[in-house]
């Protein structure tokens, strides 16, 4: 009997009905928040959507009891691998007071909570690959199994913290592993408007690590590289750049309009490679996702959201007062 590209990475198949389950509810979120969205009931939207295989891919191939992770407000994917819910992530978008990101204070997609290793970021893009690259410093002083996993956009590539943050990495050998997810455009520019050179992973070379650019649609690709990574990581070798090439389907966020800088060919011609639809497909050939599994998995999804929006939208906000909770010292 062959084996399967899954089970040739240690996967079963349960694990990679996990996975695409995560996906989809990225997914199956994200699509309500845009309704909620046009429908005047939350402020602001900035999607998963095009990016999920290669944030659940990853999240998978970590260490969720242990790792630490520093996302960027694309990665739904992600933070609901590691611990994170459907409902906490309504109560962020509504921001409401039970919301665990920021209590309703920081824009929705700021994730962050501490029971879960979410390290919590802030709105200029970049910060948080030093702050991974300090996780990753102190794993190493202190002796312990651990890594950080940091994400950013191509666009966020070009900041001054991303070269700083990996440099200090790679001189230090430092157990961190930096993906970016290139989707293409940096709000209205495209890719190649905002790269000298080819590869984001080329970039690697500079900092003395190990770079990859990787299918970003493809969870198994991510996931293999990223636990290679992980395991040079933790025998002391030292950090990884890995770049997940994909696409944004939606645009930046519920603020723009894509048609004015992208045509829709582009588009429609990047939608046949969404991995929710590829990722179905291996799953179906190899028998894994049959009919009556993604009729259930449907159902189960539709309710974990209606009940997380309901929920979201009937909590309370937060005491007016309590804005100045944690400004002044008390
Ligand atoms: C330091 C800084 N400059 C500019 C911005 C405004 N801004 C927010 S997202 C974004 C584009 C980032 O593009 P990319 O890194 O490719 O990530 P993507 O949104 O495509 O996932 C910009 C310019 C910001 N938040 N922080
Ligand atoms: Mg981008």
């Amino acid at each position: 009997m062959s084996t399967n590209r899954h089970e040739a990475l240690g996967l079963s198949d349960e694990q990679v009905l996990d996975m695409y389950k995560t996906m989809l509810l990225a997914r199956k979120l994200d699509e309500r928040m845009w309704l909620l969205n046009r429908a005047g009931k939350i402020p602001f939207v900035i999607s998963c959507q095009g990016q999920e295989a290669a944030q659940v891919g990853a999240a998978f191939a970590l260490d969720r009891t242990q790792d630490y992770v520093a996302p960027y407000y694309r990665d739904m994917g992600v933070v609901l691998a590691f611990g994170m819910t459907a409902k906490d992530l309504m109560l962020s978008a509504f921001a409401k007071a039970e919301d665990p990101n920021s209590g309703g204070r920081q824009m929705p997609s700021h994730f962050g909570q501490k029971e879960n290793r979410i390290i919590t970021g802030s709105s200029p893009v970049t910060t948080q690959v030093p702050h991974a690259v300090g996780f990753a410093l102190a794993a190493k002083m202190e002796k312990k199994e651990f890594v950080s996993f940091v994400t950013l956009g191509e666009g966020s590539s070009n900041q001054g913290d991303f070269h700083e943050g990996l440099n200090f990495a790679g001189v230090h050998k430092l157990p961190v592993i930096t993906m970016v997810e290139n989707n293409k455009y940096a709000i209205s520019v495209p890719v190649e408007k905002q790269l000298g050179n080819q590869k984001v992973s080329d970039r690697a070379l500079g900092y003395g690590m190990p770079g990859f650019t990787v299918d970003g649609n493809d969870p198994l690709e991510i996931y293999k590289v990223v636990k290679e990574a992980r395991e040079r990581a933790i025998n002391g070798e030292g950090p990884t750049l890995i770049e997940a090439v994909s696409y944004r389907l939606t645009a930046h966020s519920s603020d723009d309009d894509d048609r004015s800088y992208r045509n829709r060919d582009e588009v429609d011609e990047a939608k046949k490679l969404d991995s929710i639809f590829t990722f179905a497909t291996y799953l179906k050939d190899l028998e894994i996702l049959t009919d009556k599994i993604e009729a259930e998995l449907t159902d189960e999804i539709n309710q974990i959201v209606n009940e997380a929006t309901d929920y979201a939208e009937n909590a309370p906000y937060a005491e007016p007062e309590s804005a100045l909770d944690f400004v002044y010292e008390e």
